[in-house]
């Protein structure tokens, strides 16, 4: 693998507690196919990129990484490809407020509404005089309600599958405690949920692989409407309340007649940072869900991918 890439230059930011990476400049040409197209590419042919960027010693299994593309609809701002430790992510909330928070730290975008291309779809995030950013996602709905899998070592745990940029597991009762002392539980308790929905071939519509698996507790604070702990591709947690899972959380709520258009609800993370969200409207039974976030930017950097560095395109754990 060649690790001609250009001057690959960096912009590290955190939303909420999540860390986000935001590729600038250089990096593998992807052609002008569609993003889904590109982003494909991305993992097919040139996965050390993204492992590269993405993984030690250049970072850590819990970094998303955001490679900026030029978009193929004129009207948006930006494309985007997220990625993480493992492959690619189809959305991704937290990164898209990062992703915001660093073009306008560039001085690329100002304050205001603007389109953003994703692999799933396009999205719109307005960035905030305060600089706090609103990221309305792709139309979002419950799949299945009250899917009973059973989990090696934990007995049957029962949850909702919904769509919300990613396909998630949402698990609202069960007997761990959502606190970030007990997240090496959380984890295990996580990964074995969702390899026992692999397993029992328990999937999104169209077979879409369940890789985001949320449990869900009473919130913290007077002003949370729930806490959540959620289990990204890969092992690592998110820090943030996950835009994505607090999107697909609404789906749900939607369906089940308990939040409406307009009403705000407050999604806590495992950290204590908080997401205020919105169903803006819904269509067809799917929700438009605006997520309000803020990111703070944490280093700007050029990465070196050396060919004869044995770990140029990252540690990749078996
Ligand atoms: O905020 O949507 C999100 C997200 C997905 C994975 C990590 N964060």
């Amino acid at each position: 693998m060649a690790f001609d890439f250009g001057a690959v230059t960096v912009v590290d930011s955190h939303t909420e507690g999540e860390p986000t990476r935001v590729v600038v400049t250089g990096g593998p040409d992807l052609g002008s196919g569609d993003l889904r197209a590109r982003a494909d590419r991305l993992v097919g042919e040139f996965d050390s990129f993204r492992s590269g960027v993405i993984c030690e010693p250049r970072g850590s299994e819990v970094v998303v990484g955001a490679l900026v593309c030029e978009p193929v609809d004129a009207s948006c701002a930006a494309g985007v490809i997220f990625f993480n430790d493992v492959g690619l992510l189809g959305m991704c909330g937290h990164g898209t407020i990062g992703l915001v928070t660093t073009l306008a730290h560039l001085g690329k975008i100002g304050p205001g509404h603007h389109r953003i291309e994703t692999p799933v779809g396009i999205v719109s995030a307005e960035l905030h005089d305060d600089g706090s950013v609103s990221v309305a996602n792709v139309p979002s709905y419950r799949y299945r309600a009250g899917v009973p899998v059973e989990v090696p070592g934990y007995g049957v745990l029962v949850g909702d599958i919904a769509w919300a940029g990613n396909w998630f597991f949402l698990i609202g009762e069960h007997p761990f405690a959502v606190e970030i002392e007990n997240r090496q539980q959380l984890v295990a308790a996580a990964t074995a949920t969702r390899l026992a929905l692999i397993r029992q071939q328990i999937a999104g519509e169209d077979g879409g692989l369940i890789d985001h698996i949320e449990f869900f507790a009473a919130p913290r604070t007077s002003r949370g409407s729930s806490r959540n702990f959620v289990l990204c591709p890969g092992a690592s947690f998110d820090r943030s309340p996950c835009g994505t899972g607090t999107s697909a959380k609404m789906a749900c709520l939607f369906a089940d007649g308990k939040l409406k258009p307009g009403e705000l609800w407050v999604q806590e993370g495992i950290l204590g940072t908080s997401f205020d969200a919105r169903i803006a409207g819904a269509t067809d039974g799917r929700i438009h869900p605006v997520i309000t976030g803020r990111a703070w930017i944490t280093a700007e950097s050029t990465l070196h991918f050396d060919p004869r560095d044995p770990f140029a395109g990252g540690i990749v754990f078996p």
